[in-house]
């Protein structure tokens, strides 16, 4: 598939894809490769009025990264209008209709605890860490269905060093933005919000963990998570947290979301393993989007296909036990 590359043009220069859409563009859309993505907005814009929330904006600067997964790239209406952002609806296409209004901007992220250099990061800031690169990843979600992201961000490990942690901190805890006023469906979703998770240290220094602010050549759409996020490709879904306001160095592993939800079927670590079904669904094939309706599920493969890279930081460590 063709990936978007805008180069020649600067973060702030460009109108923002969303602030306009009429028929003209709404046909022109349906002749490129975005057809499904424009369509649906035209829909969305003619059934509910434009958007008052941000919009992707192109991405310049943005180089071929390491880790380029060779299956074929979702396409992106596939992925933005298929997923989870409980804050905004439990259901599969809620986020994409629900986050339209969702403003992203100006926005702050918080570096506290054991960390020589707390601060308090603008996105503008965050672009400004490391060099962007397009990193192609398979992502699965603990409810079987998969896909293959074009995301753009840098390791995470990064920011990490900027910060400087002190000896002490063994595990980073990760806090999405809630505002109640921005997300109405939040208090229905049934878990509690701001939505947490973590990692350990060594996972979150591995050069696999993107601090992602794009996906298909732009900045992250609403609904997948705008402005900031993590990308965790060998641990299901629900580790990728969204939104992100608040990462803080800690001593302790930290409560994340889901695993205190439901301590049995989603543990700290979550690492793709098709050997170990949750109770809900069985692990070990998995529906990738876009492939069809009536495609045949393909093998879920262990660490999500990402073993050679991480399955020494598990060294040791009963995976049955800690899932
Ligand atoms: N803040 C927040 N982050 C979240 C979620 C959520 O509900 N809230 N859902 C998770 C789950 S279960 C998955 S599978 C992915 C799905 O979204 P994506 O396709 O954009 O990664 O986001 C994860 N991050
Ligand atoms: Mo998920």
């Amino acid at each position: 598939m063709l990936i978007k590359r805008r180069e020649d043009l600067s973060y702030s220069e460009v109108t923002p894809k969303g602030a306009y859409s009429n028929r003209r563009n709404f046909l022109f859309g349906l002749l490129a490769t975005g057809g499904a993505v424009s369509g649906w907005k035209y829909f969305e814009n003619w059934r509910s009025g434009p958007a008052k929330g941000s919009v992707p904006r192109p991405l310049a600067g943005v180089r071929k990264g390491p880790f380029q997964a060779k299956d074929p790239v979702t396409p992106e209406g596939d992925v933005t209008t298929y997923n989870n952002f409980y804050e905004f609806g439990t259901g599969k296409s809620d986020p994409s209709r629900n986050a339209r209004n969702f403003v992203t901007s100006p926005w702050e992220v918080s570096i506290e605890g054991e960390v020589k250099k707390r601060m308090k990061l603008s996105l503008e800031d965050i672009l400004k860490i490391a060099p962007l690169e397009e990193r192609i990843y398979r992502h699965r979600c603990v409810e079987a269905w998969s896909m293959v992201v074009p995301w753009i961000g840098y390791s995470f490990r990064n920011l990490v060093k900027l910060a400087e942690p002190t000896p002490k901190a063994r595990y980073v805890a990760f806090q999405s933005y809630y505002d109640v006023r921005q997300m109405p469906e939040g208090p229905e979703a049934g878990i509690p919000f701001p939505y947490l998770e973590g990692l350990r240290m060594d996972e979150a220094m591995h050069p696999l963990t993107l601090l992602c602010v794009g996906m298909y050549g732009e900045t992250l759409p609403n609904q997948d998570g705008a402005p900031v996020r993590m990308v965790i490709p060998w641990k299901y879904g629900f580790k990728s947290i969204k939104s992100l306001v608040k990462i803080r160095f800690v001593r302790n592993q930290p409560p994340t979301t889901w695993s205190t939800e439901n301590p049995a079927w989603y543990g700290f670590y979550s690492n793709v393993n098709p050997n170990v079904d949750t109770v809900r669904w069985s692990q070990a094939t998995e529906h990738r989007l876009g492939s069809g309706l009536f495609a045949r599920p393909i093998p879920t493969q262990m660490f999500n296909g990402y073993g050679d890279q991480v399955a020494s930081l598990y060294a040791g460590m009963d995976l049955r036990k800690y899932y």
